[in-house]
């Protein structure tokens, strides 16, 4: 069986999880979610980056003494958020446990004995809301572009890594795997970073007091990026499951955000060399949303919480409206108000409203029985171009192939006006509108169980279709035209997108 390893970045625990943290990790669940229903042994990696001075300073201004106490209450609230939202993820890394602290131990070694560990001294700016080392050249201001703040400077002894001794042969990997950084902008953007200013990069703090000890040297703490990438081993059993790691390394993704791929695009890569590992097939790095024009921040107050979204719409709303609307890869804006255009028009009246006419009118007309089968080549290159999309990340477009369907399965109704054959007694036209109906309603319930699985249930129930037979064969099998069989009873069940009462903007 094929495998097939994806993760998310580990998020800092000195907040709420925010919509931009659920953004990643929804778009990894549908990836997660398809890849299962292809027959791949998925393995979907998650967690919590608990070693940044963050989260300890968030703790100090609490008043909370004992910071890992404080990190396990985070990280349960972390947790329960991705549980409320359905994801579907097999394991979740917390960076103070045992597991990851033997990993990054083992890892540090590794690139030790290869030579790629020196000691010297660090004198330079930090900026804390970065957890990065940073230069004049990056401030505006004096001040850090993205945190507003000025940064500390730091001179004290550290462990470096040998990041530049890696330059040649990570242009060289990039220049000959165009698929390793996606989009080409982000590419473009690590090629010129790398060339022109990829310096050796400290890996220790020695003023630190929480963090993972350097092995052999416990007055330096490892540097908190350091640590947090290696989490992608540790889910996966390295130094732990030998037999588990062979099995997913190398991971076929990892999604992040485009304000972290100095880190996963050329720190990351040149610690897997060094330490004689190879790297993951592919980094995609969406964009960023702001919020109805805003830049999401703490200090404007417009802090979007996923939880009160799906309080109002329910799980699948938000996935579908992050996905449909802000494309993978692109800056976008998150608009309330186009939320609740997108609710009313595409949720509610085409594919709502499809699913009930069409099982209304089976009812009405045939006694909510699915009647004999009958041809209908349409969807074909919908399909292709869904499944084709997916591949690419373009979750966008793999949903504008299933409303492309959507949309030809409500002109047919209107085409062929199922009340008029009725009433005209057409009845084998009748079933066979029907039929092509009905079915159609089943392969739009399996192109959309990875996006809003949820909806794709209820779909499928009210077709008759149990659980144990939906997926009792390969989802590629499943997606193919006269599945459904003949002479099934129907289910009527609730409205899937029923009418919200009018918001006050
Ligand atoms: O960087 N739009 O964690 P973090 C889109 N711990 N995505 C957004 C977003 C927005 N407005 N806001 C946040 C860290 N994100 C490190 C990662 S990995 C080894 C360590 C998402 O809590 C996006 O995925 O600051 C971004 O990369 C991530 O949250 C940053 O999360």
């Amino acid at each position: 069986m094929h495998s097939y390893y994806l993760t998310t970045p580990i998020y800092y625990i000195n907040g709420k999880p925010s919509i931009g943290h659920a953004y990643t990790t929804i778009a990894a669940d549908i990836l997660a979610r398809y890849h299962r229903l292809s027959g791949k042994q998925v393995f979907f990696l998650m967690g919590t980056d608990e070693n940044s001075q963050k989260n300890i300073e968030a703790a100090e201004a609490l008043g909370r003494e004992d910071v890992q106490v404080y990190l396990d209450e985070m990280a349960q609230v972390w947790k329960k958020t991705w549980e409320k939202l359905g994801i579907t993820h097999d394991r979740f890394v917390r960076t103070t446990e045992q597991d990851h602290y033997l990993a990054v131990e083992k890892f540090w070694k590794a690139v030790q004995e290869k030579g790629d560990i020196y000691q010297g001294e660090y004198s330079g700016l930090y900026c804390k809301g970065c957890e990065a080392f940073i230069t004049e050249a990056d401030l505006q201001d004096s001040l850090c572009p993205h945190h507003k703040k000025a940064p500390e400077k730091i001179v004290e002894k550290n462990y470096f890594f040998r990041l530049t001794k890696y330059r040649d042969e990570l242009l060289a990997y990039i220049a000959s795997h165009p698929e390793f950084i996606m989009p080409s902008s982000r590419r473009n953007e690590i090629i010129s970073y790398i060339e022109k200013f990829m310096t050796d990069v400290s890996i220790s703090r020695a003023s630190m007091k929480w963090g993972i000890p350097v092995p052999g040297d416990e007055e330096q703490r490892i540097y908190v990026w350091f640590d947090a990438l290696i989490n992608y081993l540790t889910g996966i059993g390295y130094g732990k499951d030998e037999k588990k790691f062979e099995q997913f390394w190398p991971a076929d993704v990892h999604l992040v955000g485009k304000d972290i791929i100095k880190f996963h695009c050329a720190l990351w890569p040149a610690m897997l060399l060094s330490a004689g590992l190879p790297l993951p097939k592919h980094i995609f790095a969406h964009g960023f949303f702001t919020i109805d024009g805003e830049k999401m921040s703490k200090s404007l107050g417009n802090v979007v919480d996923p939880i009160e979204v799906v309080e109002s719409y329910g799980n699948d709303v938000l996935r579908y409206f992050l996905m449909r609307e802000i494309r993978f890869g692109e800056d976008g804006d998150y608009s309330f108000a186009r939320m609740e255009e997108r609710y009313q028009g595409e949720l509610a009246n085409e594919l709502g409203n499809l699913v009930s006419r069409v099982c209304a009118m089976t009812g009405k007309y045939l006694e909510g029985t699915v009647p004999e089968k009958v041809d209908y080549q349409a969807f074909s290159e919908f399909i292709e171009q869904y499944h084709s999309s997916i591949q690419v990340f373009e979750f966008d477009r793999a949903l504008d192939a299933i409303w492309m369907i959507v949309r030809q399965a409500n002109q047919f109704v209107e085409q062929q006006k199922p009340w008029v054959l009725a009433k005209e007694e057409r009845t084998e036209e009748l079933a066979s509108t029907l039929y092509i109906l009905l079915e159609s309603l089943r392969l739009l319930a399996y192109l959309l169980l990875p996006f809003m699985p949820e909806t794709a249930e209820k779909i499928l129930e009210q077709l008759g279709i149990s659980s144990t037979q939906k997926t009792s064969q390969p989802f590629f099998d499943l997606l193919v035209w006269g599945k459904l069989e003949p002479g099934t009873k129907l289910n009527p069940g609730t409205v899937l997108f029923p009418r919200r009462e009018s918001r006050e903007s």
